[in-house]
């Protein structure tokens, strides 16, 4: 039986953004005016063939995430039991999220169940998008953030994981807060990242960047074989997205 390609993907971002306006583009070609904050994580499941490769994709819809460290000086220690469940996932490097929040220190939800149920899926995440609002500053520097944050907790390990910044809502441009060449700049040359900017809204941009996305994380070492018969099954039903 042929073997295809798992790639998973996290999409990450302030609220309201557009990072499930993105893949509910990229995968049921549909756009929603109305404004749905992501409560849970969803999961979708396209197949798609690029160039003539298949890859099963997992693409993880990361709902909002309260607060994270920046740096380990903002890192919470919390006590006994939960304290080595933090040190393990510090030592890990495999957890977007290390420490537990602020908000969630003496609250009833024990670290254990918190650690649980943000991380889990995003362990073995093997490119990540990160989406800002072209017209919202703020969201930017969310963005900033949310790289560092991906930055320390990747360093050391041996492959290098595509993170590609995008900006979203650029049919609103004319309210844009700077120009996409100052952005890019900083970006591409500083971050080392792939930048584009997309509008979910005209499904404009929108298969490129998935297209970039994967092939990139094709070609580093995070991917995982299996039997094709998901893909099959896609192709039966049509659902299958050829780039
Ligand atoms: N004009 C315009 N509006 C957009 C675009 N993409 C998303 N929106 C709108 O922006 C709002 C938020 O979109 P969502 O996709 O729900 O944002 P999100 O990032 O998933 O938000 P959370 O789930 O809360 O994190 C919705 O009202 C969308 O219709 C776009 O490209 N252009
Ligand atoms: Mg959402």
């Amino acid at each position: 039986m042929d073997m295809v390609e798992t790639l998973k993907v996290a999409v990450l971002g302030a609220p309201g953004v557009g990072k499930t306006a993105i893949i509910r583009q990229f995968v049921h070609h549909d756009f929603n005016e109305a404004y749905n904050p992501t409560i849970s994580q969803d999961v979708y499941r396209p197949s798609v063939i690029i160039n003539g490769a298949m890859f099963d994709v997992k693409i993880m819809d990361v709902p909002k995430l309260s607060s994270f460290p920046v740096n380990s000086s903002q890192e919470v220690t919390p006590r006994g039991s939960e304290a080595q469940h933090s040190k393990a996932a510090s030592a890990s490097h495999t957890c977007l999220l290390v420490a537990a929040p602020a908000w969630l220190v003496g609250s009833a939800i024990s670290f254990h169940e918190w650690s649980d149920m943000k991380c889990r899926g995003l362990r073995d995440t093997c490119a990540y998008i990160l989406v800002y609002d072209i017209c919202n500053l703020e969201s930017f520097e969310y963005v900033k953030t949310l790289r560092l944050q991906i930055m320390e907790n990747r360093a050391g390990l041996p492959n290098e994981m595509p993170i590609i910044v995008v900006g979203n809502k650029r049919d609103l441009q004319k309210h844009r807060f700077t120009s996409r060449h100052t952005v890019s700049l900083l970006v591409k040359k500083s971050w080392k990242c792939g930048y584009i900017e997309c509008s979910a809204k005209y499904n404009w941009h929108i298969v490129l960047l998935f297209k970039e996305l994967l092939l990139s994380a094709a070609a580093t070492g995070y991917k995982h074989n299996h039997s094709s018969t998901r893909l099959q099954g896609a192709l039966q039903r049509n659902s299958c997205n050829i780039m």
